[in-house]
């Protein structure tokens, strides 16, 4: 199988990396995202047409990717982009799980949003469940949502708004916030992550992973980061275990920021950690590996 890589260097709801992994790579290269005059905004949202069109842009690369059988990585940008890429996925699969790995929810509504930021927002706009509560947004006419609450999972939040935990708690949505992971351990969260995921069908898998779900020691240039985050362990578990899921279908790898980095160092650092997570998802072990027909010479 096939991975298809769309960079999407967009950062209006808030570099493209190079892995080289043990499967084909196919580069559908950058989205081009026109700047949108006189975006003002509605109510507290910031720059909500531009989202808009970005995200229907991105949403149709996706599907093409999806529909030409490949597994899709998106290289962002910031969280907003999920909104496109998930959509875009669903488009061309009957139902989803998202894994959503972050420090936020970003689940807030256009009304509940503290900030206005369309990156604190993205799950509101696809989850069936908040339909009625996302009024009408000029560019976002061509959305739909396509995620059902059950079929969500968080893993690494530690800034949570009220109204964000008020949704999470009133839609029964499964969470393992940084306390879960400090509890059972990343072993057992990523074990009860798949048993519910896989409780009934198996769906394929959209890994959304906010670099910012990281500690800021390890990827510090990102635009919100938060302490008390997950280890570069604890993110490549993460994603080592969702590869062997074998449904691993779509990868958004979302707010890796160079321009939030204070020193050369500290964008390396967030650049590699990103690399290292996608290389988790599409098969590097950290106990090595060989060719299955390899022979000591
Ligand atoms: C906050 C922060 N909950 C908001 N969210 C962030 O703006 O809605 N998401 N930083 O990445
Ligand atoms: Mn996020
Ligand atoms: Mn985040
Ligand atoms: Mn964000």
């Amino acid at each position: 199988h096939c991975v298809g890589i769309i960079g999407a260097p967009f950062s209006k709801g808030q570099k493209a990396l190079c892995p080289s992994p043990g499967c084909v790579v196919k580069d559908y290269g950058n989205l081009t995202f026109e700047d949108i005059p006189n975006d003002e905004p509605i109510g507290r949202l910031k720059t909500p047409r531009a989202v808009g069109r970005a995200n229907e842009l991105l949403a149709g690369a996706v599907q093409k990717i999806k529909s030409d059988g490949n597994t899709c990585v998106m290289l962002g940008g910031d969280h907003s982009l999920a909104i496109g890429s998930i959509s875009g996925h669903a488009a061309s699969r009957h139902e989803l799980s998202v894994l959503w790995v972050d420090a936020h929810a970003d689940i807030n509504t256009p009304l509940t949003t503290p900030t206005g930021n369309i990156h604190g927002q993205p799950l509101s706009y696809l989850i069936h469940e908040l339909h009625s509560k996302i009024p009408i947004i000029p560019n976002f006419s061509w959305l739909k949502p396509c995620v059902a609450a059950k079929d969500i999972v968080y893993i690494g939040l530690r800034d949570v708004d009220p109204e964000e935990h008020y949704i999470l708690k009133h839609l029964g949505i499964k969470t393992f916030s940084m306390t879960e992971v400090d509890r059972l351990g990343i072993a057992k969260v990523m074990e009860q992550t798949c048993d519910h995921m896989f409780s009934k069908v198996k769906k394929p898998i959209h890994l959304s992973f906010d670099i910012d779900a990281l500690d800021p020691s390890v990827s510090p240039a990102t635009g919100t980061p938060v302490a008390g985050g997950l280890t570069y362990r604890e993110g490549i578990y993460i994603t080592e275990n969702i590869c062997q899921t074998g449904l691993l279908s779509a990868v958004d790898m979302v707010e890796v920021n160079p321009k939030q980095g204070k020193t050369e160092d500290e964008i390396k650092s967030t650049v590699n950690a990103a690399v290292d997570l996608l290389l988790g998802c599409f098969g590097r072990v950290r106990e090595g590996s060989h060719e299955p027909d390899y022979q000591i010479p």
